[in-house]
């Protein structure tokens, strides 16, 4: 038994390992788990060869070769971030983060979880592929992806969180995308209202637990 952050409440912790890569999407998960805290089990994946730390080929832990994927103690692998979120989320009864079933909240926390997950993480795609040419990043890929951001730059001039003035489930996620603006050339210090989010969510004990953790910060 275990306490969350909150000290609230008591949790019951079962068996489970987190299969990630440093610093990728993975880390969103993490910052959760922290969040909630509750422990679990970590093994990296090398996302080029699909060969994991204990020297598995994680194309027969997860066919789609993806991080994260979290296996549980019954054996049932759960891939997807946004779906592995929710299922931590609703497992430890973690509602200051996801709201139960029934609260408009939820869905207004789900409506930008599906954004960050489906809108913001994949437009980096193109900008991580080193076989699209730097033209077409610079000119078509770089300006979608701030036309997304800056949305979120005009929500949080008013909003110190995404959901208002609590931080909840997809705070973690969008603070992980914001930290590979600087690996893809993106500069956001044209959107004020984000660079401060980052720093506010970057001071958080769950986050810089994590980045410890992955050794992103010493
Ligand atoms: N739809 C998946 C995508 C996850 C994803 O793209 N993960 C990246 C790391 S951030 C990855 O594993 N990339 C390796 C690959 O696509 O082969 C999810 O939302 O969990």
């Amino acid at each position: 038994m275990q306490t969350g952050q909150s000290g609230k409440n008591l949790i019951k912790v079962i068996y489970m390992k987190l299969f990630y890569s440093k610093g990728s999407c993975s880390l969103a998960v993490r910052i959760l788990i922290n969040e909630i805290g509750i422990h679990c089990d970590y093994e990296a994946v090398n996302l080029t060869t699909k060969v994991t730390e204990g020297g598995d080929n994680f194309l027969s832990v997860n066919l789609k070769g993806t991080v994260p994927a979290l296996l549980l103690d019954s054996g049932e692998l759960i891939t997807e971030n946004a779906v592995i979120q929710q299922y931590l989320a609703d497992t430890y009864k973690a509602y200051n983060l996801l709201p139960p079933l029934g609260e408009l909240l939820r869905y207004r926390v789900l409506e930008w979880l599906n954004f960050i997950t489906s809108d913001l993480h994949k437009s980096f795609s193109p900008l991580f592929n080193s076989k699209v040419p730097q033209n077409l990043k610079d000119e078509i890929f770089k300006p979608l992806l701030v036309k997304k951001l800056d949305i979120i730059n005009k929500h949080l001039e008013k909003n110190s969180y995404l959901l208002g003035e609590e931080y909840m489930l997809p705070d973690g996620y969008l603070f992980v995308i914001l930290t590979w603006l600087a690996h893809v050339g993106v500069d956001i210090s044209g959107l004020p209202s984000l660079v401060a989010y980052k720093k506010r969510i970057l001071a958080r004990e769950s986050v810089q637990r994590s980045l410890k953790e992955e050794k992103l910060m010493t």
